[in-house]
Parts: structure tokens; C-alpha cells; sequence
């Protein structure tokens, strides 16, 4: 007896999304939803992605180029500067600062903000911080880059007092992570959607909306070296994690450790050492976004035992401790700071 050829399925390609949808056209989509938005936002986050891809094209042929390795010199914030720093630095300011609606410029490599225009047509404010885990980058670990959007204060005086506002007024905020993949995560304000960079074709698509962060899971990301030098909640969170059968992930990155615990669950700690009292992590273009996906994605942030996004900022390059990640696992590491 013969059998009948059934007709062959079409193969799915898995890099096409039903509806397929680039970071651009998805904000342009969203944009049309609010009467009299002007497309200035939309112009921002073209700035962004432009940046992005030409970041990740030299991180890519870094080490063929030669671009790898430090320069010598120390950022605003006393790190030491890799040369990649200093490039990805020089494309967002240049790809931003011919933006319309950009006020206000401030980086991680800038001591002073970057003053553009004070008249109201300009409404935003833009912070970020270039390649964040640089000192990563010789080892090919990944590396990425954070920004935080602010509406900008026209009655400000002087105008940096604009930047100097708490993560909760942030307009939007992401961070794009220079992995196996390349990866784009933006919120602004309605829940978090996540584009990848399809390496052929040069855009980001869309490849999850409303991405949600696991509500538990046992896993924890800090640099236990130096878990002497933490206050004794933290340590005593340590202590009872050991005995939970908890698993332990540290990249070094912080965009790379939030990026996965976004992903698969669990809470990232950078608490005060004596090294670092006040914490490492940069609170208005580190630790402010990251803050706001990660409640946007339903999970938690806190600066010690304080909401992070209501910390009151003072200085630009100001420093927090921070937590955060999975609600439930957020509270595990509050209760032990509380008690
Ligand atoms: P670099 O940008 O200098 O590599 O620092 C990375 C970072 O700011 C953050 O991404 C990491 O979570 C944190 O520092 C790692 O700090 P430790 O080396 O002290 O653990």
C-alpha cells in the first residue's frame, strides 16, 4: 500500500514574531495612542538605538581593532576609563546631542553635564551611563549600556538642578546588553518589552511584550568577597541563604546580573562597604533605571530599607547600595536588614 505525502509544513523561522514590530515602529505605534505627542520621544529613542548598534558592532571587532584594554585616566566617578568607555561616551553624545528634544546630557564619563538648550521645546533630559562592566570587556564578558529619560525643568536654577530628580519621575528608562545576543529593555511607564538585535537586517524587534519578572526564585548575585565589610543584616541574610539551598550568580556586570535575574528570578545585592559606605552602584544612570524595569516588570527596589526610585538625589554622580529583583526574594533581604 503507498502512502500518502501529507503537504509540507512551511518551517516557523524563530527569529519572526507573529506580529512582527521594531522598537520604533512599536513606539511610534504607542505614541499615536496620546493626541498632540510630537514624535520627540520617538526621535530619543532612535538616538538610543542607533548608539546601540554602533556600540555593539565595535565591542564585536574590539579586539581586531585594538580598542580593548584602559587608557589611563579616571571617569567622573574615580573608575579608571577603558578605551571602549570613551568610544561608546562619544557616540551617545553625539548621536543624542543633535536630538530636538534633548535639554539636558549627563554620563558617567562627564564631570559636568552637558547643557544643549534651556527653552521649553526642549522637554527631556537624558542620563546615562555608556558601558557599564567595562573593565569586563578583556575577558568577553558581557557589558551594557543604562539610561534614565527625565521630563526636563524648565524653572530649574541652574539647569542641572533638572537632573537632580527621584527615579520615580522617570519618563522612561532601559538598558541594552551586549550578550550572546544583543538585547534592547525599555519601559516607559507601561510595563517592560524587550527587542533583540537581528544581526543581518540591523534592527531591534520586538521579541516580548509586558515581560513580568518571576515573583521567587532561590538565587542570589553579590560579590561575597567582601561580605565582611557588609552591615550585619546583610550578612545575616547571607547566613540564612546558605542554609536554603539557594544557588549563588555573579557576573560583575550589573546589566548582565539584572538582566538574568529579569529573566529567571532572584535578587541582586550591592550593599555599603567600608570601601564604598554609601554602595557602589551610581544612583541616576545606574541604579534609577535598572530600579524602574525591574518594578515595571513587578519586582522590587530598595536603597537599604528605602524605596531606591524615592531616593532624593543631591549630586549627579551620587552613589547607592542597592537591592533588587523578585519581590519575594527583595523581602527575604529586607527582613533580615529589619530585624
Ligand atoms: P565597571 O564598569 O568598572 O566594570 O564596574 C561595573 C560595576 O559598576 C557594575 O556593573 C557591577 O555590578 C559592579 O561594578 C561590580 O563591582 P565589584 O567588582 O566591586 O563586584
Amino acid at each position: 500500500m503507498s502512502t500518502v505525502a501529507k503537504d509540507p509544513v512551511p518551517p516557523t523561522d524563530p527569529g519572526l514574531s507573529e506580529n512582527l514590530a521594531t522598537l520604533e515602529s512599536h513606539i511610534l505605534a504607542e505614541e499615536s495612542r496620546y493626541p498632540g505627542a510630537t514624535g520627540t520621544f520617538t526621535w530619543i529613542l532612535s538616538a538610543l538605538t542607533l548608539s546601540a548598534k554602533i556600540i555593539a558592532n565595535k565591542i564585536r571587532r574590539a579586539r581586531i581593532e585594538d580598542v580593548l584594554g584602559a587608557i589611563g585616566t579616571v571617569n567622573a566617578t574615580g573608575d579608571e576609563q577603558q578605551k571602549l568607555d570613551v568610544i561608546a561616551n562619544e557616540t551617545l553624545m553625539r548621536a543624542l546631542g543633535n536630538r530636538a528634544g534633548v535639554a539636558v546630557l549627563a554620563s558617567e564619563e562627564n564631570d559636568q553635564p552637558i547643557i544643549l538648550r534651556t527653552k521649553e521645546d526642549r522637554p527631556y533630559c537624558v542620563l546615562f551611563d555608556p558601558l557599564d562592566g567595562s573593565s569586563n570587556l578583556d575577558a568577553c564578558v558581557s557589558v551594557g549600556t543604562i539610561f534614565s529619560i527625565l521630563r526636563h525643568d524648565t524653572e530649574a536654577d541652574p539647569i542641572e538642578k533638572s537632573l537632580l530628580q527621584p527615579g520615580v519621575k522617570q519618563v522612561a528608562a532601559g538598558y541594552i546588553l551586549y550578550g550572546s545576543s544583543c538585547v534592547f529593555v525599555l519601559t516607559t511607564g507601561h510595563g517592560v518589552n524587550l527587542f533583540v538585535l537581528h544581526p543581518s537586517v540591523g534592527a531591534f524587534i520586538l521579541a516580548q511584550e509586558n515581560l513580568r519578572i518571576p515573583k521567587a526564585a532561590p538565587s542570589y548575585s553579590v560579590n561575597e568577597a567582601y561580605r565582611a565589610q557588609f552591615p550585619a543584616g546583610y550578612q545575616k541574610y547571607l547566613d540564612w541563604v546558605h542554609t536554603q539551598g539557594y544557588s549563588s550568580r555573579y557576573i560583575g556586570t550589573m546589566v548582565a546580573d539584572i538582566h538574568r535575574i529579569l529573566v529567571q528570578g532572584g535578587v541582586f545585592l550591592y550593599p555599603p562597604t567600608k570601601k564604598n559606605p554609601s554602595g557602589k552602584l551610581r544612583l541616576m544612570y545606574e541604579a534609577n533605571p535598572m530600579a524602574m524595569i525591574v518594578e515595571q516588570a513587578g519586582g522590587k527596589a530598595y536603597a537599604g530599607t528605602e524605596p531606591l526610585l524615592e531616593v532624593q538625589p543631591e549630586a549627579l554622580h551620587q552613589r547607592t547600595s542597592v537591592i533588587m529583583g523578585s519581590s519575594a526574594e527583595v523581602d527575604h533581604v529586607l527582613r533580615h536588614l529589619k530585624k
